[in-house]
């Protein structure tokens, strides 16, 4: 009890900056297909069909985008023209495109998903227009299909940074791509998801999605609430950014250590979503450069090497009942720069990345692809040769 009048207070004293912001990552519209133009009886002539709505993925757009370019919330295709005497069959109407970003998911009024849109130029159609005038229809145009549609946008990125405020997590985007994240010393300075590439001297490029911070209590929408960790289900790491010195939303709160922090954010995202927890972890304990940051970390080694022996002595609320699986834990200070830190922090991050996608590779297909492909080519070429008498 005395936990949820803590964190319930802390709601009261978030910064107004976030209660005004408008972060934009579900869209209501309603779409409408053409209605089909009229037939002509007297010549047997057809009515064009009504234009169909289709959601299209864009690169480089946000739902921001989106509704600023939508002038009102109802789409409606153009109707088919009528059939005359001049043009016997009528020409279609205009189809209406809405342009996306890509990772949208599009559900229709009860819930059901109609579709994802992950690819750039990928398209889906949301409202069919009617069909125009014919025998079939008495010579009257059909209405168009009406439905409303949610878009609901997951950003797509290799690795979801997650974090309490002020662990540095947008220190670790700015460092490590080009992105230029606004850092600050107060707490949810991150009010918006934002997406980092991370370049390697190969060409190869890992996308990095920095979040908002969580807190305890985040399932209960304390603080910047759950509703951005939607965005690293579509990750495949997750990066963990500890601040060695714990973290303390202000003097009235409890201070949370490093290690309690960890086991906060697992008990997060276990309430979020346990799968998540299955994920591939990377723990970055930031801000080594700060007061006994080595003697903390000596202190608690033992205790992130094997985190349910620690899990286990915890007050209850904060108890996770699975626990993250910690892959690797690098103890860094990412205001330094240092960039030798930098390129070891980023080659571990591909290493586990790949290892993991080589993994679900060989469950997926099997140990090797090339005594399969063999075997492929063999069966096919037997399905084709001749038999020789
Ligand atoms: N001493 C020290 N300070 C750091 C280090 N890394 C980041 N900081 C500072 O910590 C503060 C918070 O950094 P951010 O990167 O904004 O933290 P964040 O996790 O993105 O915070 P939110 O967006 O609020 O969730 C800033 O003042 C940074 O300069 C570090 O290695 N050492
Ligand atoms: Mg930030």
């Amino acid at each position: 009890m005395v936990l949820l009048t803590q964190v319930l207070d802390c709601v009261k004293k978030l910064p107004r900056k976030y209660l005004r912001a408008r972060f934009i990552d579900t869209l209501r519209l309603n779409v409408r297909g053409g209605t089909g133009g009229a037939g002509l009886p007297r010549y047997g002539g057809l009515g064009g069909a009504g234009g169909n709505v289709y959601v299209i993925a864009k690169d480089g757009l946000n739902l921001g985008n989106v509704v600023k370019s939508l002038k009102t919330k109802r789409i409606k295709a153009d109707s088919g023209s009528d059939s005359s005497a001049k043009g016997i069959i009528g020409a279609p109407g205009q189809d209406k495109i809405i342009s996306v970003p890509r990772g949208v998911m599009i559900y229709n009024q009860n819930g059901v998903l109609l579709g994802e849109l992950n690819e750039d130029n990928t398209k889906l159609l949301v409202a069919k227009g009617g069909m125009g005038g014919s025998e079939q229809t008495g010579y009257c145009g059909l209405k168009g299909e009406t439905q409303t549609i949610k878009l609901d946008v997951k950003l797509i990125a290799d690795v979801g940074l997650v974090g309490f405020p002020n662990a540095g997590k947008s220190t670790f985007l700015a460092a490590v791509s080009r992105a230029k994240p606004k850092i600050a010393s107060y707490p949810f300075t991150t009010i918006r998801p934002r997406l980092g590439i991370m370049k390697y001297e190969d060409d190869r490029q890992i996308t990095v999605a920095d979040l908002p911070g969580l807190i305890e209590g985040a399932h209960m929408n304390i603080g910047m609430g759950h509703k951005f960790l939607k965005h690293i289900e579509r990750t495949k790491l997750l990066l963990f950014i500890i601040d060695i010195q714990g973290f303390q939303l202000s003097f009235k709160h409890t201070r949370r250590s490093c290690l309690e922090t960890v086991v906060l954010l697992n008990k997060e995202i276990e309430l979020y979503k346990p799968d998540l927890l299955k994920m591939p972890t990377i723990i970055i304990i930031n801000k080594m450069d700060t007061e006994n940051a080595d003697s903390i970390l000596k202190e608690i080694k033992p205790a992130l090497h094997d985190l349910s022996d620690y899990v286990a002595t915890c007050p209850e609320e904060m108890r996770p009942e699975q626990i993250i699986q910690i892959d690797d834990i690098l103890p860094v200070s990412l205001i330094s720069k240092n960039k030798k830190e930098i390129e070891t922090i980023k080659e571990r991050i591909r290493n586990i990345l790949d290892k993991y996608e080589e993994q679900r590779h060989i469950a997926q297909y099997g140990d090797s692809l090339d005594l399969q492909l063999i075997d492929r080519i063999k069966r096919q070429s037997e399905q084709r040769t001749p038999t020789i008498i």
